[in-house]
């Protein structure tokens, strides 16, 4: 039945088979976080750095209809440069399907994607989260609740301070979630290295890594774990700088009434905007971070599970 669904490319299906490491990327990133043509810049650098790494890259989207794992050049191009991509998260997979629309999967739905396919790891830039103000708008990310249950690894550069830190961190404690830090005993925040506030295990390398996650779900404690992973020191934005952009962002999405799903590609345009390009520089950087850190935990894992 998953056949009528989900188109793996050949390249993938085979490392799959024969157990060679395979590292998901999601791609709102590339319809919905950054523009054209620096987006597509950044998918296919993106891919080459997996590969230099020893894992086999799967870049995964919703074309026709179909759940598709692995994108050649074409499909990537028409990802970056149409206007007719629908962010897709969970609730909006049915219809995309059903509808045989083109859909950029967010990271709840490139988990499930991945999950089904069967990959372990996935590399991002950040996670959605819970949103400052939450408390009154309840706008929580559907991402927290995937990654409660959902076995992928999430390899990210934080959460971005568009959204509360803290309470993010707090929800995913209440959903069981680990977070770690890569090398960091602090989450990092995106732009910035630092957050203020500390992951709950620090590891030092992506073996370590690999040994807790195969435990967590050798026990059935289904779900995914977060790997913060800290931007490089010479792309990090400057503390004060980008949080006055942060808070000018935030007010003006206030002011024009933006809500829901619009909120994060609205921000960082408009982040974008003010920091005169800065932030985009950094964005695709991290990226770039968290590949090559995924692509280890990916040789790790495969080796566990021969
Ligand atoms: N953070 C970024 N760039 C992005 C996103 C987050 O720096 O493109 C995207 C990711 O796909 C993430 C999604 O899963 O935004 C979260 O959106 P929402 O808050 O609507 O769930
Ligand atoms: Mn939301």
């Amino acid at each position: 039945m998953l056949e009528n669904y989900l188109e793996i490319n050949p390249e993938v299906k085979k490392a799959l088979e024969e157990n060679v490491p395979v590292v998901a990327l999601e791609s709102t990133i590339i319809s919905h976080g950054m523009p054209y043509p620096e987006n597509i810049k950044m998918a296919k650098t993106v891919e080459n750095i997996i590969r230099e790494n020893g894992a086999i890259p799967a870049t995964i989207a919703i074309l026709n209809g179909k759940l598709k794992v692995g994108l050649n050049e074409d499909e990537l191009e028409y990802l970056g440069k149409s206007d007719c991509i629908l962010k897709t998260s969970r609730r909006d997979l049915p219809f995309i399907i059903s509808k045989k629309l083109d859909g950029a999967t967010t990271v709840a739905s490139t988990m499930i994607i991945a999950n089904l396919a069967g990959i372990k790891v996935f590399a991002t830039g950040g996670i959605g989260g819970v949103h400052r103000g939450a408390q009154e708008t309840f706008d929580i990310s559907a991402d927290l609740t995937e990654l409660s249950k959902t076995n992928v690894a999430v390899v990210c550069a934080g959460a971005k301070s568009i959204l509360d830190i803290g309470l993010t961190l707090e929800y995913l404690e209440t959903h069981g979630v680990p977070v770690v830090g890569f090398k960091t005993e602090e989450f990092p925040a995106f732009y910035t290295r630092k957050s203020g506030f500390k992951v709950d295990y620090k590891v030092e390398s992506a073996k370590e890594l690999a040994l807790a996650i195969k435990s967590k779900w050798d026990l059935n404690l289904n779900g995914g774990i977060v790997i913060g992973n800290p931007i490089p020191k010479e792309f990090e934005m400057d503390y004060n700088a980008i949080n006055k952009a942060i808070e000018d962002a935030l007010k003006e999405a206030d002011e024009k009434g933006i809500k829901g799903k619009e909120t994060t590609p609205f921000l960082l345009d408009k982040i974008k905007s003010i920091t005169s390009g800065k932030s985009l520089k950094s964005n695709i950087q991290l990226v770039y971070n968290n590949a090559k850190v995924a692509a280890d935990l990916s040789v790790e894992l495969s080796k566990l599970y021969k």
